[in-house]
């Protein structure tokens, strides 16, 4: 039995583990999915999502084959090491509201490590960095029906029991885990139910339209504003210093003539840690 956040025997994911203690209202009460490996969580969810699965459903893998990230990278998921999963979302909000899942979920996510005693830091849009280096990430796919979401993959991807040599060398020097930052193995299956249960109270303010507060969330670990940062733009490329977020959630961008520019959607390709 997997107990407590801190746990040097983790076990595989199954639905059981994962329902016992669980304390959600609804979020992994709709069925939880766990693969051993798939080529993408994400691509299962839309799958299910697509032959109607309700809101809350929810898909694990110990491994993807083909696990993505944004703009067509990919997220090394070795076999039993991370926390890979996608929540089926269906949101009655307006489109343009999309893009703050993201943020979101980067606080639920943020609040979750931080119960295991580790204290990240956020990287607009999607990234968590413990000092600067990633050790997890989210993905975000909508689909839409005319004018409205139809719905919404809420994809993350955690490295929590990867050990250095897991990662393959193009990204060893970037990425982390939780394990290796806390110098002991965590229990996955804690984890993954802390961070259901922070996803599920901050999709509900989310879905009221309380973005003001998870934006005050979000700045407690928030760790590139003031900083220079390069974003790669679709068709070009801004440098500049990151000065703030907007109240929709885009990045404020001051390049160095003092033009401030909204970035919407974007990639920050480089930034200095302090
Ligand atoms: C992301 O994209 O960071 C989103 C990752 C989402 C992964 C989850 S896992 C469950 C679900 N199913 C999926 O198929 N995906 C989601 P992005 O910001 O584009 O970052 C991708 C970049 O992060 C890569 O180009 C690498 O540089 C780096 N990277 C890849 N795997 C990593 C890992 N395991 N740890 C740290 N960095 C990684």
């Amino acid at each position: 039995m997997d107990q407590g956040l801190k746990n040097s025997c983790p076990v595989n994911l199954q639905p059981h583990a994962v329902r016992e203690g669980l304390e959600t209202r609804w979020l992994g009460k709709q069925p939880i999915y766990c693969f051993d490996e798939v080529e993408s969580t994400n691509s299962e969810a839309k799958r299910l999502a697509r032959q109607g699965a309700q809101e809350g459903t929810v898909v694990l893998a110990e491994a993807q084959s083909m696990g993505r990230g944004r703009l067509r990278r990919s997220w090394i998921s070795p076999h039993g090491k991370g926390l890979y999963l996608s929540l089926i979302l269906r949101p009655q909000v307006p489109p343009e509201w999309c893009p703050r899942i993201t943020l979101t979920a980067g606080v639920a996510l943020a609040e979750a490590v931080h119960e295991i005693g580790i204290v990240p830091g956020l990287k607009w849009p999607n990234d968590m960095m413990i000092g600067d280096r990633k050790v997890a990430g989210i993905l975000t796919e909508a689909t839409f029906e005319d004018k409205s979401i139809g719905f919404v993959i809420l994809g993350v991807g955690i490295n929590v029991n990867t050990h250095a040599l897991d990662f393959p060398v193009s990204i060893r020097n970037l990425a982390t885990s939780l394990s290796l930052s806390m110098g002991e193995a965590i229990s996955r299956v804690t984890l993954l139910q802390t961070l259901l249960c922070k996803l599920e109270q901050w999709y509900e303010l989310f879905c009221q339209g309380s973005f003001e507060k998870i934006l005050e969330a979000w700045h407690k670990y928030e760790a590139v504003l003031g900083r220079p940062v390069e974003v790669n733009l679709p068709d070009s490329r801004l440098v500049g210093v990151a000065e703030r977020i907007d109240s929709d959630g885009s990045l404020m961008v001051r390049d160095k003539t003092g033009r401030l520019h909204r970035i919407i959607a974007g990639d920050i390709i480089y930034f200095r840690v302090q």
